[in-house]
């Protein structure tokens, strides 16, 4: 196996020592920085994506991995001008009003930023005002709502009218998750689309950032 396979096998073993080191081993090498990070870091994350939405790996391994990715990640950046890093598009997302619960999204944001998005993480209890005004600071291809309860799932309805009140609505795609939401709840409010796992969240960001 070349070394960029090797790097990604770490990164899917969560080994963030040995990719620390072969990241350094490659810089030192001269290797082209976005060659590591596509070939090796990202390569080995896209399995991790693969394998979680199988549920052959489970949270706490997929939080080690997306932790020894952004560990090379960490060292490459400085390589790179900011405008040559790979950007597969910026999402802003944010847990709604009234809700604590960020296990979920805090994976979501991780796999996210594994697949080379710029992502605005909001935090938790977040206002519909709250979304739209970080909507027109950073003007991202997509917004994402988590909500882990039956009454601030609720809210999500509120964030999508907020942003068509505030004339944000056309400008940027709009999708939902956590436990209690699923497909036709995010049609009934007006989002374009839903999301049952962080997998599955990010193909559909690839998919609306396009
Ligand atoms: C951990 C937890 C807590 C922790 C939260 C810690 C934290 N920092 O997040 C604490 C202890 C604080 C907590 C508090 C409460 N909780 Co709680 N909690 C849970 C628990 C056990 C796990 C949630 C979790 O992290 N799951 C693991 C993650 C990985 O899964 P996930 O969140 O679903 O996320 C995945 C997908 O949904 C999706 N996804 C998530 N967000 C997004 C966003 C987008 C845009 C997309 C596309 C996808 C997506 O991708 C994620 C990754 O694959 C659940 C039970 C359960 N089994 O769900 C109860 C649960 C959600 N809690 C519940 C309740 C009632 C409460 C409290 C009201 C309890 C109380 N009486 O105080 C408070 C409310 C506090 C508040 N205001 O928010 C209920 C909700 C019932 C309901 N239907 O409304 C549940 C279901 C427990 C139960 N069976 O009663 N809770």
């Amino acid at each position: 196996m070349n070394s960029f396979g090797n790097m990604a096998e770490a990164v899917i073993a969560g080994d963030f020592e040995t990719v620390k080191k072969m990241t350094q081993t490659m810089i030192d090498e001269q290797v082209d920085p976005i060659a590591i990070i596509n070939q090796g870091l990202m390569a080995g994350m896209n399995v991790v994506g693969v394998r979680f939405k199988a549920g052959d790996m489970f949270v706490p391994e997929v939080m080690m991995s997306a932790r020894a990715m952004s560990t090379g990640i960490e060292l490459v950046k400085p390589l790179i001008a900011d405008t040559n890093m790979p950007s597969a598009g910026k999402v802003v997302i944010g847990t709604v009003k009234g809700d604590l619960h960020d296990i979920g999204k805090k994976l979501v944001v991780m796999m996210l930023e594994s697949a080379g998005f710029q992502v605005v993480d909001l935090g938790v209890d977040q206002a519909p005002a709250d979304f739209v005004k970080a909507v027109q600071e950073h003007n991202p291809h997509v917004v994402g709502m988590s909500a882990l309860l039956t009454t601030t799932m609720l809210k999500m309805k509120d964030t999508v009218d907020a942003l068509k009140e505030a004339g944000l609505r056309d400008k940027v795609k709009v999708i939902v998750g956590g436990a209690p939401v699923n497909r036709s709840f995010a049609e009934q409010i007006g989002a374009d689309g839903f999301a049952s796992d962080a997998a599955t969240a990010t193909d559909l960001c690839k998919t609306l950032a396009q």
